[in-house]
């Protein structure tokens, strides 16, 4: 039901507001709240709470149930029992960025969905009346079942440069629509993405699955290959009438989770959109990977998944 709420979470209190631009888990310490113009001196740290609606975007549908309204994290305090926030206390939530994953259940693979509107999420820090939630710490399993030394990873590749709108306003034009593309492929026919994506942990026995998609404009059919490694992937894109300006402007080439085998951890990542002596030209709106990869830490934060259904309840890391 929508309408239930009759005050914000945001009503009272001290609010701040926090962008976070991709998962992770975030610290916020002593001096980032006098950034944000806290004195911590004068704070209760067992009063602070974390407002926010989880990541991603709102429902697009409007039969779908929407967010009404901000509800509370569960986050770890340090050092908040004494009642002081003192220089080595610090928070630590997890927060999500703007764009969104989804698992596909037929192809088993995760996609990863473009927020258009947003490249950071919010969350609101609030000094409240109450207590805030905490992260208790849960039981362990007993009994496991299952234990893996691997997990499902996942990297994408997209950068929002060119609104095709705009390129086919010929003039200088806010461009228009949501679809937001990338690198262009014009004078450089070949580019390489290798330090886009980190394969050192693949298992080179399993399948690597390939999401792409580019655009090509085009008035003969045109190719675009996607080179890692040692495999080849191509797919054909359909001419367009260059001339006409009610055609479209250019049209899709996709790539759909395509499997192949690696042979090394440390493959070369080509896209190559030839010269067909038309002026074709095309451009890239994502690269997407999906891979089993050794669970192993680095330095780094590692976010890891399995696939819905697996029984997680050992991981030996
Ligand atoms: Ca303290
Ligand atoms: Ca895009």
């Amino acid at each position: 039901m929508q309408g239930q709420i009759s005050q914000s979470a945001l009503a009272d209190g001290d609010v701040y507001k926090l962008a976070t631009k991709k998962d992770g888990v975030y610290k916020l310490d002593y001096a980032f709240l006098e950034k944000l113009g806290i004195n911590p001196t004068t704070i209760d740290p067992r009063k602070i709470q974390l407002l926010g609606h989880g990541g991603g975007f709102l429902p697009e549908p409007n039969d779908v149930k929407r967010v009404e309204d901000l509800f509370e994290l569960a986050v770890i305090v340090t050092g908040e029992t004494d009642g002081k926030f003192d220089r080595s206390d610090y928070i630590l939530f997890y927060g999500a960025g703007s764009d969104q994953w989804f698992y596909n259940e037929l192809s088993k693979t995760y996609h990863r969905e473009e927020n258009p509107y947003e490249d950071e999420n919010y969350y609101f820090l609030k000094i409240g009346q109450n207590n805030g939630k905490r992260i208790e710490n849960a039981p362990s399993e007993v009994a496991t079942t299952y234990s893996t030394s691997s997990y499902s990873a996942r990297q994408h590749h997209q950068l929002d440069q060119h609104n095709l709108l705009h390129l086919a306003a010929n003039a200088n034009l806010q461009g228009s629509g949501r679809l937001w593309v990338g690198e262009q492929f014009k004078t450089e026919r070949s580019k390489d993405f290798s330090t886009s994506f980190d394969f050192s942990q693949v298992i080179l026995t399993d399948y690597v699955y390939a999401n792409m998609q580019f655009l090509g404009r085009s008035s003969t059919q045109s190719m675009v290959s996607l080179n890692v490694g040692s495999s080849t992937l191509e797919t054909r894109i359909s001419s367009t009438e260059v001339f006409e300006i009610e055609r479209d402007y250019a049209k899709f080439g996709t790539i759909k989770n395509d499997s192949f085998l690696l042979n090394s951890n440390n493959p070369s990542v080509k896209i190559n959109y030839p010269s067909l002596g038309n002026n074709n030209e095309g451009w890239l709106d994502f690269l997407e990977f999906n891979f089993r990869a050794h669970l192993n830490f680095s330095n780094e934060q590692l976010i890891f998944f399995g696939s819905p259904g697996t029984d997680w309840s050992e991981l030996p890391i």
